[in-house]
This record gives structure tokens, sequence and C-alpha cells, in this order.
């Protein structure tokens, strides 16, 4: 298994310490109020064969906070029914046909949902299934959204919204995009970009994680990676910009390796810069941009 460095470790162990305390919950499932049951704690612990020490035989699974999706396009997708999918052993399933999906229409015609998945297990099973983004063709998109909310501007999720994004001159960058991919999906899935829903707060109005969901984008001569966020400061909310900048901050230096005072712009690569959709969908005109 690929090495993790700390914080990836601490997003797996935070995925697993949920696990556990819902295991905890679960064991007395069948006694009566007031009824007092012995377990064999020993027997119990002997039982529980994690993904980590039985690679192939495991039986027990760790819940991530929420369930997510995988979606893809790529210029095989493009107008086809059936297309080439980069998982092969993964049948896909439909677009949900709710309100926003009909809004995006034209957007989400060749954009295909692969898989869902809820589990620690789940996700490193697809991980390993999956084409990298430094084997995809260009023009392709892996998009990784919380389940139920589709990878479009349009979505109830994202409307108000917008993105943080880096572009990686391809050349230089080919050998690191996995893993930066592979980063930035743990740190989505172990909620560590936005740790409302993992600090214990998650019972305070607006507690709600401001992430929807992270892109790797292929293009001919860059890649891009984005985090897309349910909300996108607008004037002087300085409570939401420092929120959303804790986000940049966090995508910067502890998923990228970046250190925060290092400039990136150059020819074919960006500064790591958050745009709201609003402006995206402007093609930039008089946008206000936040830089990390
Ligand atoms: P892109 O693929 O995010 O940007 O959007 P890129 O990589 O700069 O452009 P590309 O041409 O190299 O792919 C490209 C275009 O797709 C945008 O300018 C929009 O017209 C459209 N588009 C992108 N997104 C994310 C959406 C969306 O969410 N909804 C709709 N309706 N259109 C979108």
């Amino acid at each position: 298994m690929t090495a993790l460095p700390a914080s990836f470790q601490h997003a797996n162990k935070a995925a697993i310490a949920a696990a556990l305390a819902e295991n905890t919950e679960s064991i007395g499932a069948d006694v009566e109020p007031g009824e007092i049951q012995e377990v064999d704690m020993q027997a119990q612990a002997d039982d529980i064969r994690t993904v980590f020490s039985h690679p192939t035989s495991f039986n027990v699974k760790h819940p991530l906070y929420s369930p997510w999706t995988l979606w893809f396009d790529s210029p095989a997708t493009k107008g086809r029914n059936l297309p080439q999918t980069p998982v092969s052993s993964f049948p896909q399933t439909p677009v949900p046909q709710t309100p926003s999906a009909a809004a995006a229409q034209g957007w989400m015609e060749d954009i295909k949902r692969v898989v869902s998945f809820d589990s620690v297990e789940e996700f490193w099973g697809l991980y390993n299934h999956i084409v990298p983004p430094s084997q995809l063709p260009q023009k392709a998109n892996y998009y990784l959204f919380k389940e139920g909310i589709i990878p479009a501007w349009e979505d109830e999720a994202n409307k108000n919204g917008g993105k943080w994004s880096i572009q990686l001159p391809k050349e230089k960058n080919r050998s690191q995009v996995d893993k930066m991919w592979l980063y930035t999906m743990l740190a989505a899935i172990g909620e560590t970009f936005d740790p409302h829903l993992t600090s214990g707060e998650a019972s305070e109005p607006n507690s709600q994680s401001l992430i929807t969901g992270v892109i790797v984008s292929t293009r001919p001569q860059f890649y891009r990676l984005s985090i897309w966020t349910r909300l996108a400061p607008s004037g002087d909310e300085d409570k939401l910009r420092e929120r959303i900048e804790t986000v940049g901050r966090h995508f910067k230096i502890n998923v990228l390796g970046y250190p925060e005072t290092q400039k990136l712009a150059g020819p074919l690569a960006t500064e790591v810069e958050f745009l709201s959709h609003k402006d995206s969908e402007k093609k930039g005109k008089a946008a206000k941009k936040l830089v990390i």
C-alpha cells in the first residue's frame, strides 16, 4: 500500500475511530432495557479482521462520515451511451433525474456516474481499480462528490459556492499528480478540509461541511485540481472568508505539500486560487479571486 504522510494517516484514523464508535453502539442492540449482558471483549477483539491486517478476508468495514460518488468524463464518453469507463469492474448507473440535474442537463450529458461508496475499504477497492490521472487522456475529469450532489454549478449545494483550484504544468508534475489527487480525495473523505463535521461542533447551526466535492482535470498542457465549496464569501463576511481560506491553506500546505509562502504561478501554472461559481460562469470578468 502507498505510504501516507502523517495528515492522511490522521484522516484514515479519523474514519476508523468513527467506525469503532459506531460498532460500540451496535454491540448492545439486542439487549432489553435494564438487562445486563456479559460481553467477551477478548473474543470480540480477536474476531475483528480489518483491511489493514487482512487485506482479502477482512470482516469489518469502516464507514466514512458521508457516502461519496465518483463521476468521470473524457473525450471517449462524449455523446456515447455506453462509454469506455476508467473502472472496468464497476458497472455504471444513470444520473438521478433531480431538478438540479435537469437544470444542468447539457453540462451533465457527458459526465458518467461511476460508483458510490461509504467505507474506507470500498474507497481503496475503487482506488485500486481506477486509471490514475497521469494515465488519463487529455480533457478528462474525475469528480468525487458527496452522494446526492451532482458535479455542476446548478446543484442546490453548489449554486452559492465556489472552488479552490490550482493549475500545474503537465511535464513537471506528471509524477506528482497521482499522489496529489489521492491526498486530495483522502482529505475530502476524511473531512479534514473543513473539519466542522468531525470536531464535535456538528450540533451547531451551519455546522455542515463546506466541501461538496473535489475534481482532477487533465488538459493538453496542464492538470487542474479543484475543491468545491457550498458557499463563497461575498462582501465582508469575515467569518466565512476565514473558513474558506482555511480550506485553501490546508489544500496548499498539507495536501499538496507546498510551503505557505511559496509562489507557484508561472507559465501554465496558477497559485492556489478561489473563485465563486457565479464568477466562473461570467468567465472571470471582474472576478474577485482569493489567493493563498
Ligand atoms: P471547465 O471544464 O471547468 O474549464 O469548463 P476549462 O478546463 O477551463 O475548459 P475546457 O474547455 O478546457 O474544458 C469549461 C466550460 O464548461 C465552462 O466555461 C462552462 O461553459 C462549462 N461548465 C463548466 N462547469 C463546471 C459547468 C457547470 O457546472 N454547469 C454548466 N452548465 N456548465 C459548466
